[in-house]
């Protein structure tokens, strides 16, 4: 079976794990956000490219959910005492190989693509990870700081402001102009089955959609296309979604966000269980949709709802 999944970072990266642990022998291909990406101290980081690298190939912090285990600090703690930031972005020592060798080989000509292919040939994550594009996109976020609009990079919002101030509105630049990566198109029309994961619906699974061409292709696809709500009890389980959705003018509900994506795209949509009630209002919609424990609080219990999503697929096939 192959399984195209458009991921994020925590919530697209825990998913995998259990879908992976579900269906062993599926063939699966996650297109990555790259919306999220920084560059910083003359470094590419990609933190949704590595978020699900790690997570899959056993580096990942476990608690923190991004960012490497047994991380120090040494080299930002340098960084800093030279007065160079920005220091509210915690990058490690260990991480920063990561971003070394992007950086590097970016810089020799290698695409964004290529490289990652690079970086997983040593955390064998067991899925093939495709940027969503080899072209620069950048999340902005628009705010009002003193009475006047403003835009700070996504990672400024989320990292620096912690989403304290109302988002205006939310820009991929670069998006208009960006080419899906190699694979990305192939791999969505030959899927058996597409996969939304938990993912942040704006600046996650929204970004990847806004690819020119990735959009049209999922609507397109022979495929069934299922998501999962990453809003349980009208609340993102973590994160700033609502934040974001609230931008974009959709509500914090796990049937708002079903709606948002609308039946052009999806054809089946799971709510966790306290959300039963708003099963009927998603089928309203002309989306198929079911009711099942949505937290992903181990391996197992997200296997559980890889097999939810995969039996959705099949009834609405
Ligand atoms: P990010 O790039 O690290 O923000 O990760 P994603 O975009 O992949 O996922 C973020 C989304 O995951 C947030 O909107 C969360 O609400 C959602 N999320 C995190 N943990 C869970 C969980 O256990 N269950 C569900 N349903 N959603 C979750
Ligand atoms: N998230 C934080 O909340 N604080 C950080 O200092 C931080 C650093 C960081 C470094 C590398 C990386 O890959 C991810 C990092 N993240 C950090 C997580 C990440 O930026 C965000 O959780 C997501 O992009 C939000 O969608
Ligand atoms: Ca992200």
């Amino acid at each position: 079976m192959r399984i195209v999944v458009l991921a994020g970072g925590i919530g697209g990266a825990r998913f995998l794990r259990g879908l992976k642990q579900a269906v062993p022998d599926a063939e699966i291909t996650v297109v990555g956000n790259t919306g999220d990406d920084i560059h910083l101290f003359g470094l590419k980081v990609c933190p949704d490219l590595d978020t699900v690298m790690y997570t899959l190939g056993g580096g990942i912090h476990e608690e923190q959910g991004w960012g490497r285990d047994g991380e120090t600090f040494a080299v930002k703690e340098e960084l800093a005492a030279y007065g160079v930031g920005p220091e509210w972005f915690g990058l490690g020592d260990r991480d920063f190989a990561t971003h070394i060798v992007r950086t590097q080989m970016l810089g020799a000509g290698y695409p964004l693509s290529a490289v990652t292919e690079a970086l997983c040939a040593r955390w064998q994550p067991g899925v093939r990870l495709l940027p969503m594009s080899d072209d620069r996109v950048e999340t902005h976020v628009a705010i009002e700081v003193d009475g006047e609009q403003r835009a700070v990079h996504f990672q400024e919002y989320w990292v620096k402001l912690r989403a304290s101030v109302d988002a205006k509105a939310v820009v991929p630049v670069g998006a208009e102009a960006a080419k899906p990566a190699p694979g990305v198109l192939e791999a969505v029309a030959e899927a058996d089955v597409i996969l939304f994961p938990p993912s942040n619906p704006v600046v996650s699974v929204g970004t990847i959609l806004a690819v020119p061409g990735i959009r049209e292709a999922v609507a397109a696809a022979a495929a069934p296309v299922v998501g999962l709500s990453p809003i349980v009890g009208d609340a993102p389980v973590r994160g700033m979604a609502d934040k974001v959705l609230a931008a974009v003018g959709v509500e914090s509900t796990a049937a708002a966000v079903a709606r948002h994506y609308g039946s052009d795209l999806v054809d089946g949509w799971l709510v966790d269980t306290v959300d039963a009630g708003s099963v009927a209002d998603v089928e309203a919609a002309g989306i198929a949709c079911r009711a099942v424990p949505l937290m992903m609080t181990d391996v197992d219990a997200t296997a559980e709802m890889a097999r939810a999503a995969l039996a959705l697929a099949e009834e609405v096939r």
